[in-house]
This record gives C-alpha cells, structure tokens and sequence, in this order.
C-alpha cells in the first residue's frame, strides 16, 4: 500500500477514535452492531415482493426450499430483485436530472437560474431538431428545450433523444435486442410492473428488461442531467482544486454541502459570496464564509467554481467528527440518515432541502425553484449564526489535503487533445488525437472507474490500486463519484502523477499537460464518458464494443451503481465489478450476467474483488480487443 493510502487510514482511525471520545457513533459501530449480514439477503434470495412471503429460498439446488409459495424459484428471486435495484438507480439519476430541467423551466434573464452556455443550449436545441435553435431569443429556446426535454421523462411514444448520438451500429444492437429505452417514467413503472408478484419470471426476460431501463438512465435521465446542468451552471473547465478533510478550515464559517442536485450548491455558491453574509460572518469572529462539498455535490462544485472537495461518501460522519462543521447542508442521494444524530454529538446543524429526502432530527428548509436563494441565504445564515456555538475543545481538522486538477468535461478534454496536434496543419477540436494515441499504442486503451465507497471493501484501496495498476500500463482513467475523490485524495489529479505512468501514458500526458487521471465529475457524468467514448467510436468508425475501454466499479454501493453498470454493459463495455451485486444466489442469473448477456451486447458483466486481479483482467481484455481490432 502506498504511503498516501497510510495517511489515509491514519486520518479515518483518528478521527474513529476520536468520535468515540466525544460519544457520537459512527457508521463503523452500526455494522458492528448488524454482526453478520444476512446470507439470504446477500445471495438475492430473500423475496418479499407480495404479502404471502417474506420467502427465503435455499441457494443450493440440491437441499431445503427451492420456491417461494407463489413458486418463483432463486433464479426469478433472484432476476427481480436485480431489477428492481436498476428501477431505483435510474430513478435517482433521473429524477435529479428533471429537478435541472426544472430549474432551467424556470431559468430567466433576471432570475437566480440563468442560462451561462448559450452555445450548448443552441447545439442541444439543434441536436433535438428544434427549428430555428441558432436564432431564436435564448430564453424562449431555453424553455422550449426544457419542454421538449420533460417529455423525454413521460412522451408515449419513440426512444430516447440522445441514442442517436450511439454509433449506427450500437443503435442497431439496441434496436435488435429490444434495449433501445423509451421514456424513462415509462421504462422504470414498466419493469416495476414486471417484476410485481405474479408477472414476469423469465430471467432472461427480466435481464433484458433491466438493460432497458438502465438505458433510460445512462442515455436518458444521466445525460440530460449533465448536458442541461451545463447549459445552466457552465461547461466544466480545467481548474485546481484541493481534496481531504483538511479542506475544512477551523477559521471560517464551514458549510458542508452534501448531496447531488447542482441547483442547491450552485445557489449556496452564489449566497456565500453575498458580502452582507460575509460581513456578518466577520462580527461573528470567523474569517469568512467556506463551503466544502462531499460527494457528488462536492465534484459539481469543484468542477464548476473549484470549491474544494471535504471527502467521498466514507468521510461524510468524519466531517462532522472534525468539530469544524457549522452547517451540514444536504438535497438528495447518498446522505446516511444518521447525520442528524452526529450533528447533535456536535455543535452542527443538519439542513435537509428536499421534499424527496426530508431527514428527520434536525433543521428542514425547503429548497424551491421559483425562489432558490432565500433557501441558500437561510443555510448561510443559520451556519454563520452558529459559528460561537463551536466547542473548541471538540475541534480537530486532520491537515491532510491535496492538490488536484479537476474538470475534464468531454469539451475540455477535446481542447486539452489539441495541445498534442500541430494546429497549423493538423484538424484540431476532436477526439482524433485520442484515437490516435490508441490505436499507435502509446495509450494501450482506457478505463471508466467510478462508484462510491463501500464498508466490504477497504475505503479507497481498491479505486486507488486499480487506477495505479492501469496507468502503469498505459491505459489512461476518467473518473466519476467517489471514485474521483478518491483518486483526488490520492495525488492522482495532479500533472506529476504521470511519474506512475508507463512510458506511453507519460509521454501522452505531457504532451497534453494532463494527469493520467481524469476528473469527469459526479456520476451523472458517467454520461461523459458515454459520450466521449461514442465520439472516438465514431471518429473510428467502429463499434463501443470494439473499443479496448472496460468500465470499473470497484467499491460501490447504490442502487444508481447497478443501473450504471446495466447501462455500460449495455453500451458494449465490459464493466468490472469489486463488489458482488444480490446475484450469487442465482447460478443461471450469474451466468446471463457474465455471458449470456454478450450475445447480446457484445459485453458483460466481470466480478472481482481483488483490484490487482482485476486490473490484469482489464489488461488482457483490452490487449484482446486490440488484437481484434489489429492494432
Ligand atoms: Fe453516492 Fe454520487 Fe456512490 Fe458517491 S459515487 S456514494 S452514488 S455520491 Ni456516485
Ligand atoms: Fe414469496 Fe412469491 Fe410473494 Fe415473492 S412473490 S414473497 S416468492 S409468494
């Protein structure tokens, strides 16, 4: 292990110890308390999807109950209770990406929302087919395009906008295997539906019908959030930034901003400017006004305004463990709902903002689109307010931080692929610098690692030792989620992490001045790197599948990380997983998922745990589709 990943558990075990100083409980004393998880749950063989059960299968074939009452054996157990993990993720990313559309609805000259990318509101617009998108009055546009994109959530008939984007050939693989996702709404009530008692119990069937609703995610919900959250909030740029609890500064007013939705933070960004409140902030004794993000709030920010990043899911209760929060402030997605309780073993106030996630215990302020900042204002306020409240004898912020590059959209990356052309007889502002460093072998491929933190697998390791394991061999990573801070966390973000590099990466990433490792941002943004991939496939002439890029997930936990993985599977990668999804009661359904699901896709789903095994995994499939492909 690295001397970086030392400190890292040098900070976790501190700050645990710590916690239990002050008598406040963390998510370590919980899983303690759970003792041994139970194994029906963990094999997806616990079915409670109608009142007759709950009926727990046996996972062998040859001993105890093979059905539960109503007959469903382990394998449509099994199917359904997948399925319905990619109902919840789809929904989670969609339903974040219509609050932005949303807001954009709403979005005016004068207003709080604005539109700050006017070019990529027209070329959406364009893309879309709306007449007239290079000359209409950008407002009206604006709403036009927020019409036509809410339709995409609930429109009867036709597929998803953005597939056809894909390659031509992946179109015809979705068209063929019945994958192509129609309306999102649509695609997660229909295979609820599916999935209810007495419906489907074909896995196979099951199987496919959950590709189709990840799609609606992957092509759907997750890109309309980027791309539309772009328009508002601005294309991300290259910028620096700085990752790790030691971002929190016992000087100032701290607001944890935690969650997802850019509409929150981007409001709170704008209040905590507010002079007013900083002056006030200063009476208070404090130097100023500093938010920190967590999460994928924390990759929106820092992508956008280089707010620095406090930590990744593991590290939410640790923030508060500091003694240095004034305020946890949160909207949807990944909060534990034991903030509250923390927050009280401290001076920090805990703020839900959702009607979609109103956490009980402490402080709710209702975060509306048609008056966002009194909401923001209010946060600001109640953490100003608060700062006298601290007790300085609970204050302990661990120094640790480091430096980071962050903000590669697939724009951004397009432009930095330009410093390695010669501008004066070369094409510039494409992916074909890309292409070209692969299919030359400098760069031997390409690795999408993202995903959260999860307690089965040591924090960090596993994001971390796969990155390095891979960039050593030439093969460049973007990363999303809790995976980027990870790698942020790590000094993987940084230009002189090319010294990890093997001779080709190195080479690439001075040529491009970027590090080996890409900040995409939050995971949303996986929808970048559809995109990005869909552009080098396409500048090729070639299929996703051909191309030597794997998708990685090595610590994840969340529903929205099964849809992902259903949806890059879908998209022709193979898509390796460190943690097992609640499959392995099911043979059969394993099997569709590791091979059956190829025939289909021309990709799978890969199940590993050991990030070293994994990342030769990963090497042998793409020196394999390199080999097929001849280069
Ligand atoms: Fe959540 Fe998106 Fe996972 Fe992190 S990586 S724990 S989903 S914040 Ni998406
Ligand atoms: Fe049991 Fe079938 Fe009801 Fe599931 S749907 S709880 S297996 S009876």
């Amino acid at each position: 292990m690295s001397n970086e990943l030392l400190e890292f558990d040098v900070i976790a075990e501190a700050l645990i110890e710590k916690a239990q100083k002050d008598g406040a409980e963390t998510m370590w004393d919980r899983k303690a308390a759970l003792k041994t998880q139970c194994g029906f749950g963990e094999g997806g063989i616990c079915c409670r999807i109608c009142v007759m059960g709950p009926c727990r299968v046996s996972p062998s074939p040859d001993k105890g109950a093979q059905r539960g009452i109503c007959g469903a054996d382990r394998d449509t157990i099994v199917a359904r209770n997948f399925a319905r993990m990619c109902c919840g993720g789809t929904s989670a990313h969609s339903d974040h990406a219509r609050d932005i559309v949303h807001a954009m609805y709403h979005s005016s000259e004068d207003g709080p929302f604005k539109i700050r990318e006017e070019g990529k509101l027209r070329k959406i617009a364009a893309e879309w087919g709306i007449e007239e998108a290079d000359t209409k009055e950008t407002y009206a546009l604006a709403h036009e395009l927020a019409e036509m994109a809410l339709m995409e959530f609930g429109k009867p008939f036709g597929t998803q906008n953005f597939l056809k984007r894909a390659p031509k050939s992946r179109q015809e693989i979705w068209e063929r295997e019945n994958i192509a996702p129609r309306a999102i709404d649509q695609e997660v009530v229909t295979l609820m539906h599916s999935t209810h008692m007495g419906c489907a119990s074909d896995p196979e069937s099951i199987l496919r019908r959950s590709l189709r609703t990840s799609m609606s995610d992957g092509w759907g919900g997750s890109m309309i959030g980027t791309e539309f959250s772009d328009i508002m909030y601005g294309v991300p740029k290259e910028r620096a930034s700085e990752s790790n609890l030691g971002v929190i500064d016992p000087e100032q007013v701290n607001i944890m901003l935690h969650g997802h939705d850019p509409n929150l933070a981007e409001m709170i960004a704008v209040a905590s400017k507010n002079p007013e409140l900083i002056e006030m902030a200063k009476e208070q004794g404090a130097k100023g006004i500093n938010v920190v993000g967590m999460c994928c709030t924390g990759n929106e920010m820092t992508m956008r305004h280089g707010i620095k990043i406090a930590g990744n899911f593991y590290q939410q209760e640790m923030a508060i463990i500091t003694g240095a929060v004034e305020v946890a402030v949160v909207d949807v997605q990944c909060i534990f709902p034991a903030l509250p309780k923390l927050a009280k073993s401290y001076h920090t106030r805990f703020i839900s903002t959702s009607p979609k996630a109103k956490i009980a215990g402490d402080m709710y302020i209702e975060f509306n689109e048609e008056d966002p900042l009194s909401c923001a204002e209010e946060v600001i306020k109640t953490a100003v307010m608060n700062f006298k409240n601290r007790d300085a004898s609970k204050v302990d912020v661990p120094e640790l931080k480091a430096e980071t590059i962050v903000g590669y959209s697939v724009e951004t990356t397009i432009g930095a692929l330009d410093r390695v052309v010669n501008s004066q007889t070369d094409v510039t502002g494409t992916v074909k610098p890309l292409g070209d460093l692969v299919w030359a072998g400098v760069l031997r491929g390409a690795a999408g690692i993202v995903g959260c933190n999860n307690p089965k697998v040591e924090h960090d390791y596993a994001h971390i030792t796969l990155m390095k394991e891979l960039i050593k061999n030439d093969v460049i990573c973007v990363v999303t989620g809790c995976a980027a801070q990870a790698a942020a966390k790590a000094g993987l973000l940084k230009l002189e992490a090319k010294e990890l590099c093997g001779r080709g990466l190195k080479e690439a990433c001075e040529r491009a001045n970027i590090p080996p490792v890409l900040h995409m941002g939050s995971c949303v943004d996986i929808s970048r790197i559809l995109h990005l991939v869909t552009l080098v496939a396409n500048e090729r002439g070639v299929d996703i599948a051909e191309l030597p890029v794997v998708g990685a997930a090595p610590e994840y936990m969340s529903e929205k990380a099964v849809a992902i993985a259903s949806y890059v599977v879908s998209s022709g990668l193979n898509t390796y997983l460190g943690v097992m999804p609640y499959v392995s009661g099911s043979e059969n359904f394993m099997k569709l998922m590791t091979e059956g699901v190829k025939e289909w896709t021309g990709a799978a789903y890969v199940f590993e745990s050991d990030p070293i095994k994994a990342a030769e995994l990963i090497m042998a499939d793409i020196e394999d589709k390199r080999t097929k492909l001849g280069i």
